[in-house]
């Protein structure tokens, strides 16, 4: 199996924390690779032309990244499944992980155009959702910070990737 992964890539870390939780760090061949640059071959596997995504020994590919790490869990290890409310809370938490990572991701891109091309009423949204999403943390997922699951994995790549790209967040206040 191939992984295309970039360091960078908030999303990439949360399945290569799975790999090596999963212990098969040795059956999977990282492939580095800037997204933004269109390497052809990432584009070919995934229409979207975006990482995580997974290519299979037989050529198939899988993404985005719950989708990766869900397969990974299953294909890999034969637990006993889980109750449907604890899937569905570890669910929800990795989809809430996800998505500040989608707007902390957003933000730092339209940070990075010039000035006067900068929309601030995205920003103002992007920026309510991390603080919502921080909030709701706290509140209601707490306990899960001290057991690894997906959601949990996901909570802390996404805090992460908020300290690195906009430190100034200062989310451990
Ligand atoms: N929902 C996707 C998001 C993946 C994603 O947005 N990855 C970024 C890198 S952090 C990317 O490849 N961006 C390239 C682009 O947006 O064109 C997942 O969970 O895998």
């Amino acid at each position: 199996m191939k992984l295309y992964y970039s360091k960078t890539s908030p999303y990439s870390r949360k399945v290569l924390i799975v790999i090596y939780e999963l212990e098969i760090v040795d059956k999977i061949e990282i492939m580095p690779v800037n997204p933004l640059e269109d390497p052809p071959d990432l584009n070919e596997n995934n229409p979207l032309g975006k990482i995580p995504t997974l290519v299979l020994s037989n050529g198939d590919s899988i993404f985005d990244s719950p989708v990766i790490a869900e397969y990974l869990q299953r294909h890999f290890v034969n637990k006993a499944p889980l109750s449907l409310e604890s899937y569905v809370s570890q669910q929800r938490l990795q989809a809430l992980a996800d998505g500040m990572m989608d707007a902390t991701f957003s933000l730092v891109m339209e940070l990075r155009r010039p000035e006067e091309q900068r929309s601030p009423f995205w920003q103002r949204r992007w920026e309510g959702a991390i603080l919502r999403s921080i909030a709701e943390f706290e509140r209601k997922y707490i306990d899960d910070a001290r057991q690894w699951h997906l959601g949990s994995i996901a909570m802390a790549c996404g805090l992460d990737y908020l300290a690195f790209r906009i430190p100034e967040n200062d989310w451990k206040q």
